[in-house]
């Protein structure tokens, strides 16, 4: 242990602790822009400087480790002169029109200039302008990028990707995709990370909402939405709701608010997806003479990873259609059937907690073979927030509203997509039922739950040994790969999910920054799915229903061509 005073308060702490964190057991929150703990704690902003006897120079809170003796001052005349100028420096190469960015209001650098008090630009403000393609999920303006690297940093250690490089020198200096390539050419999986812990409105995401707009307002179209198991455990982070309010039914009536013809859940395709992922499983696992396991192919960002990463090992993804697609595909088949209207009069919109589920739903050969899409436009948790706040809602007012049927209704099975080892979850419990004829304890498999980035699970089902992992952070998923590939592991089934944490924590979840939320929206879900009355994808009444009127069984021909997909086309 070490002593160190801090703002006149003595106190100890462990070897090795950073002083912005023996500044917070004083109760002293130092401020902080690039920050990001365990992934860039490099003092590049210099907002976190601060005094310590001895030394002439401010040094950085949280990259400088305590030592033994240590006087430090963090809100000393000299330390908030310094912070000030180091944000004046920031703001001057900053386009800071507050009004219309995206991220007005949740903007760490527009909060830390307001908590200095900085009221007026010293220096001429001058900044980068780049051109970029607006058709790109990802969009990035880099007259806002303040150079804090922290997408450069969580792309590398979290993605193992390394889009994003510094360029330029100088003033000039700047943050791009790396190599002199273009985004669009540069194996961007478009899990969003980079987006998430963007502390500025520099890294957005495409904005979709006028497409929206203009799809309610077009009497000649039905709208129907579907909206995604992990948006309901972060819908309502940033609207000012409580807690215990913010309910998938409080949801659901502010989206019938906006003037959505119809409200469903991808909750009811997730159910869809098991049923042909979990029978494919069972095929592949009965057929032998595999040495590679099936993997999941739900997740948009995971298939972008494997294409190109790993393209000869593509043929192993399960060609199940995400519940994304597969919704899409139903709304504008058997739906339209139902409702005795043209599929083309569907628009079909998805709200996902997702970057790259905008992507996938322009994957021509995911669509069916009718040229129509099954999913016209996404927009994401935060851009459907930004919808919701243009709606004026009193929410102490707004009465719960249910999912409209027959394809709002989902199972807890369906609920738990949404957190990492969710999907391989759910397809165990169906498995088990599929194989034994009886259902499981719902509660069986939950050893595939849990925060490492990969986990390993066995289990017996009827005398038949299965082992199975969950990974989740791109990073994770390559060293999988790579040990796989080196022999070092052997699977049967394996479930990917780009974003840590899983949807969870995906790229257009809402921002909190410096806050990861994933693993607690992923007790959200499991909570709503312990409540459930249904919690077996097979037992959905309405699964049940779309097969024995519609779709025949699990895998037929009609279920191939609308739930499959060939990803190696
Ligand atoms: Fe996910 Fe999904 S669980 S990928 O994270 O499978 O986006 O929530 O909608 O499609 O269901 C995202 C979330 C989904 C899909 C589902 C899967
Ligand atoms: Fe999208 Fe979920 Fe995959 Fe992240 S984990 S890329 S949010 S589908």
């Amino acid at each position: 242990m070490v002593k160190v005073t801090i703002d006149n308060q003595t106190i100890m702490v462990e070897e090795g602790t950073k002083i912005i964190d023996a500044a917070k057991e004083t109760g002293i929150i130092i401020p902080r822009l690039c920050f990001l703990r365990e992934i860039n704690e490099i003092g590049a902003c210099r907002v976190c400087s601060v005094e310590v006897e001895g030394t002439d120079k401010l040094l950085t809170a949280c990259n400088t480790v305590v030592e033994d003796g240590m006087v430090v001052k963090t809100n000393s005349p000299k330390v908030r002169r310094a912070r000030r100028t180091n944000i004046e420096f920031i703001l001057s190469q900053h386009d800071f029109s507050c009004a219309t960015c995206v991220r007005s209001g949740n903007c760490s650098l527009q909060e830390i200039a307001n908590d200095l008090n900085v009221d007026s630009m010293p220096y001429k403000i001058k900044y980068e302008k780049r051109a970029w393609n607006k058709d790109f999920p990802l969009q990035k303006d880099f007259s806002k990028c303040i150079k804090c690297m922290r997408c450069i940093q969580v792309c590398d250690k979290i993605q193992s990707l390394g889009i994003w490089d510094v360029v330029n020198s100088g003033s000039r200096t700047t943050v791009d995709v790396s190599h002199n390539r273009q985004i669009e050419d540069a194996d961007c999986v478009l899990c969003g990370q980079c987006i998430t812990h963007c502390p500025v409105g520099s890294l957005t995401t495409r904005n979709d909402t006028h497409r929206v707009y203009d799809a309610i307002e077009d009497e000649n179209l039905i709208t129907v939405v579907q909206v995604a198991p992990a948006v309901r455990a972060a819908w309502a982070e940033n609207l000012n709701i409580e807690e215990k309010s913010a309910t998938p039914s409080l949801m659901v009536a502010a989206l019938k608010k906006i003037g959505f013809d119809y409200v469903f859940d991808t909750n009811f395709s997730a159910d869809l997806t098991i049923m042909e992922e979990a029978n494919e499983f069972l095929e592949v696992y009965t057929s032998g003479g595999r040495d590679l396991p099936m993997f999941t192919s739900c997740c948009p960002g995971w298939v972008r990873f494997m294409k190109s990463q790993y393209p000869d090992m593509v043929k192993y993804l399960s060609t199940s259609k995400s519940p994304q697609q597969m919704f899409g595909a139903v709304a504008k088949s058997y739906y339209a059937d139902l409702l005795g209207v043209d599929a083309n009069k569907i628009c079909c919109i998805s709200i996902m907690p997702c970057t790259a589920k905008k992507k996938e739903a322009e994957i021509e050969t995911i669509n069916d073979t009718e040229a129509q899409r099954d999913v016209d436009i996404v927009i994401t948790t935060r851009e459907m927030e930004k919808m919701i706040r243009a709606e004026n809602l009193d929410f102490s007012k707004l009465k719960e509203e249910s999912f409209d049927s027959p394809l709002g209704i989902g199972s807890g099975a369906g609920v738990i997509f949404g957190a990492t080892g969710g999907v391989m979850e759910a397809a165990l419990r169906s498995a088990y039922y599929f194989v034994t004829g009886k259902n499981p304890d719902p509660d069986s498999f939950v050893s595939v739950r849990g925060e490492e980035g990969w986990r390993e699970s066995k289990f017996s089902i009827a005398g038949n040994e299965l082992s199975v992992a969950v990974v989740s952070g791109l990073r994770n998923a390559r060293e999988l790969m790579d040990a796989l590939i080196r022999g070092e592991v052997k699977y049967d089934f394996v479930e990917v999910m780009a974003c840590p944490g899983g949807c969870s924590g995906g790229g257009g979840q809402p921002i909190k920054d410096g806050c990861e939320l994933a693993y607690t929206r992923a007790n959200k879900l499991y909570k709503l799915d312990k409540k459930m009355y249904l919690r077996y994808s097979h037992e959905n009444p309405a699964i049940q229903k779309i097969y024995s009127e519609y779709l025949g069984k699990p895998n037929s021909e009609i279920a191939h061509k609308l739930l499959h997909t060939d990803h190696e086309s």
